[in-house]
């Protein structure tokens, strides 16, 4: 059977490395997706190559300061107070016990620490002892990153002041999706703690996931949202769901591994100089799809045994895969 040729459109941006950020329309990026594989990986990597080195990765650990409880209803998420998931509440750790953990992820080669707690948003005495936490973490040389959902007046500049390089606030999916996913919160409420985050200088991490059941327009949706934000996001994690009994997400049907591949070369041509992170769900993708994701253009991995409550691969696995692919921390 014949089949039409594919119209093949390569972006600016391929010609011109330092051309200006352009403004994505949802149906550039579902072009960019809807490409013959090879061809978007093709433009994937020649954008990674003009602003990075193909062979670096830059890792961050994830600590979990506050685990479970959470009044949110996030419907992928074990730390929901509204699942059953077997996930244990606890209080915000102390700084000793995350100083050794971030020492821990230093000798084993992690460059940027991130303390993640399962919070709708902290309260102003949190940002105090959170601060405290950062201050120390800071201290080791490390980069600091937080994730405490959404922050109030003045939080983000006090955190600034504590040593916090990035803060972590996700869209997680397509402004047509988020009703779907998350009923206790609004969209806007997620890019309103962004603007604060942005507005105190702090460096932003904010990216999403994929596999909830979403369309690959609401992906392409959700990349050219990210990337239309002035200025796009410093680190963009891109997280495969991991699906956890209990949550109402448990049993979505599971998105094809390439589909997964698409989208973070979709970040990678959109966003140039973002670190892409290849970020949740690697123990359920395998080595040879990471490769992939590697060359559609991640450049960023969660590095450490543990994601906040669920498992990762363990250091010694992804040391030897990363030399398996010639390739090294940033
Ligand atoms: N509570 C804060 C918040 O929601 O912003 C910070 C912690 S929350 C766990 C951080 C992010 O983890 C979420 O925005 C979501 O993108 C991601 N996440 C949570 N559960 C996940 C899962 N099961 N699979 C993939 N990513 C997940
Ligand atoms: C992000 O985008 N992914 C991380 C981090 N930012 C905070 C969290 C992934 C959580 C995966 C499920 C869990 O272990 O709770
Ligand atoms: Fe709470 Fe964050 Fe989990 Fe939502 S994603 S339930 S806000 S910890």
């Amino acid at each position: 059977m014949q089949q039409a040729p594919i119209q093949i459109v390569r972006p600016a941006s391929l010609a011109n490395p330092s051309a200006a950020p352009q403004r994505w329309e949802v149906a550039q990026i579902e072009a960019l997706f809807a490409l013959p594989f090879n061809e978007l990986l093709y433009q994937a990597q020649t954008v990674h190559r003009a602003h990075f080195d193909p062979a670096e990765v830059q890792l961050s650990t994830l600590l979990s300061i506050k685990t479970g409880g959470c009044a949110e209803n996030c419907t992928y998420c074990p730390q929901s107070s509204a699942y059953d998931t077997g996930v244990e509440a606890t209080a915000l750790m102390k700084v000793d016990a995350v100083l050794e953990a971030a020492r821990a992820a230093q000798a084993a080669g992690a460059t940027r620490f991130c303390m993640g707690a399962a919070w709708r948003g902290p309260k102003d005495r949190d940002i105090e002892k959170v601060s405290a936490l950062i201050s120390a973490v800071k201290g080791l040389g490390l980069e600091t990153c937080a994730t405490l959902g959404m922050l109030g007046d003045g939080h983000a500049e006090t955190l600034r002041d504590a040593g916090l390089d990035y803060y972590n606030h996700n869209i997680d999916s397509a402004p047509d999706k988020y009703a779907d996913i998350v009923q206790t919160r609004q969209f806007e409420d997620r890019l309103d703690t962004l603007q604060r985050v942005r507005g105190a200088g702090v460096k932003v991490c904010c990216g999403g996931i994929v596999g909830m059941g979403e369309t690959r327009t609401q992906r392409a949706a959700l990349i050219a949202e990210l990337a239309n934000m002035e200025p796009y996001p410093e680190s963009v994690p891109i997280n495969h769901l991991v699906q956890v009994e209990g949550t109402p997400l448990h049993g979505t049907e599971v998105l094809d591994p390439f589909e997964f591949v698409r989208t973070i070369a979709a970040a990678r041509i959109t966003m140039p100089h973002t670190r892409v992170r290849l970020s949740a769900g690697r123990q359920a993708l395998g080595e040879a799809v990471q490769a992939l994701c590697f060359m559609a253009g991640a450049n960023s991995i969660f590095y450490g045994d543990k994601l906040l409550v669920t498992g990762n691969p363990d250091v010694t696995a992804d040391q030897a895969l990363l030399q398996k692919l010639g390739m090294r921390a940033a």
